[in-house]
């Protein structure tokens, strides 16, 4: 039996869940559009839709919530959470936004023009939707092991810098605004990049006059492996890391729905003081003034005390560890699992779980739906449905990597809730063969589409023989 951690943490405060019957989540779903982003969460028994903004806030970030200055211009509270950015990610000049993504449109339309390209390690959805929308082509350049399921590559979110320099000789320095890192990166799993891949890929970029600016939503999580997995670093702290991390970009684009252990809220940081003056004019404008960008005072006070208590090594430890549990059940019972585990999330293998579902019907939406109807327990799809269409062809693409997401929020679940995904997630594996058909998109958004699409299953009412 893999080893489950004791949590550093104990419970102070419950929410009921809802136990649901297997009719009940047949009804939910199909008024879904068998898709489990469109369910209502009262339906879901244990939510592993997404680890943002889902996280159990402690005591003292629920205390903090008291101090919030909600003064329109200059809040006491900004400062705080200006502070806390600034000793913890090292960045000079810090930018309020509602979520990560405000960041990123702001970012974005600074930075980017039309027929510009943008090479990144890997793209998560937003990001890249916010860059193809100002004009950029997005190039992948992440290390191959990262499309690959089953390898063990320790930081397979490494850039390849062949490919970054293939880029950089085919576009030429000036058609590429900057390159865009994540760590730990989310569609491939979670995975984390090292400290000596990053800071070489600055040095190549910055030797051509590219700056780099990085996704921090997971960087706690990323430092947290690099301290388990990368030589020379096992000894620093995980705040340590962290700084290490930032240290050789340009600014950080931040989710602080995800490792600071907030509801919501965000931040845009930079080191040019004239980006960032140009960044703080069009956060006025889609945001709110550049002192709370979008969010309440007491947002900014839960944030700065999530922070603190992010880089704490007791809550990161237990954190990976829960994670790496619910992957090791599963891996043991034979389901396929991408490898390493992630610093958030288990992945499934939908595309190698059910290889007699084509790509063009969906594996991973179809298992979503199936591990929903087995137990109530929601993931979501990362694969050809999240990777929408080419916006010059139109095609879809089908990215090598068809996953369902188990993604796990902090400090929520108890080993027993994992223990019943766990479960759920094996019972339908071993009865895959149940699943006849996949799906067909009945209505298709144009962007994100894998958030309020619905769907139909191809084989008539249902996914199931
Ligand atoms: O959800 P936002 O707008 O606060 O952040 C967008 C965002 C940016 N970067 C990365 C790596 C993310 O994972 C991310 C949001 N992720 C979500 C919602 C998720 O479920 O993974």
């Amino acid at each position: 039996m893999p080893v489950y951690p004791p949590e550093p943490w104990r419970v102070k405060m419950v929410e009921p869940l809802r136990a649901t019957t297997r009719d009940d989540r047949e009804a939910a779903l199909r008024a879904a559009g068998w898709n489990p982003c469109l369910l209502r969460a009262e339906d879901v028994y244990v939510d592993l839709f997404t680890d943002s903004g889902t996280n159990a806030m402690s005591d003292r970030q629920w205390s903090a919530l008291l101090h919030g200055d909600e003064a329109y211009a200059g809040a006491r509270s900004f400062y705080v959470f200006e502070e806390a950015v600034r000793a913890f990610y090292g960045y000079e000049h810090v930018i309020p936004v509602h979520q990560g993504r405000g960041g990123e449109n702001i970012l974005s339309r600074c930075l980017i023009r039309p027929g510009t390209h943008i090479p990144g390690n890997m793209y998560f959805p937003s990001t890249r939707a916010h860059q193809e929308l100002n004009g950029a082509v997005f190039h992948d350049v992440i290390v191959d092991e990262a499309h690959d399921p089953d390898s063990a590559y320790p930081f397979k979110g490494d850039v390849d810098l062949g490919k970054l320099k293939a880029v950089i000789g085919e576009f030429g320095a000036a058609a590429i605004p900057y390159v865009s890192l994540a760590a730990t990166v989310n569609m491939a799993g979670g995975q984390p990049i090292s400290v000596a891949n990053l800071t070489e890929t600055c040095e190549l970029a910055h030797a051509h006059g590219i700056p780099v600016f990085l996704d921090t939503a997971r960087a706690v999580e990323n430092a947290w492996f690099v301290k388990q997995r990368e030589p020379g670093w096992a000894r620093r702290t995980v705040a340590d890391i962290l700084r290490a991390l930032c240290a050789p970009t340009d600014g950080a684009v931040m989710s602080a729905k995800k490792d600071s252990l907030a509801n919501i809220g965000g931040w845009l940081a930079l080191r040019d003081p004239a980006l960032a003056e140009q960044a703080r004019g069009l956060v006025v404008l889609y945001e709110g003034l550049h002192t709370y960008g979008g969010m309440a005072g007491r947002d900014m006070e839960a944030i700065a005390a999530g922070i603190a208590e992010s880089v704490d090594e007791n809550h990161i430890r237990a954190r990976v560890a829960q994670v790496e549990y619910l992957g090791e059940r599963l891996a043991d019972a034979g389901v396929p699992v991408v490898r390493p585990f992630g610093g958030h999330c288990v992945c499934v293998d939908a595309a190698a779980a059910l290889p007699h579902v084509p790509r063009t019907e969906f594996p991973a939406q179809t298992l979503a739906c199936a591990t929903y109807l087995q137990a109530g327990v929601r993931g979501v799809e990362r694969g050809a449905v999240t990777a929408g269409r080419d916006p010059v062809t139109g095609e879809n693409r089908l990215p090598r990597l068809e996953l369902l997401r188990l993604a796990i929020p902090r400090r929520v679940y108890t080993r027993a809730h994992i223990d019943l995904v766990a479960d759920a997630v094996i019972a339908v594996h071993r009865d895959r063969d149940r699943i006849a058909r996949g799906l067909r998109f009945e209505t298709e958004p144009r962007h994100l589409r894998f958030f309020q699409a619905r769907f139909t299953p191809v084989s008539g009412a249902s996914i199931f023989r």
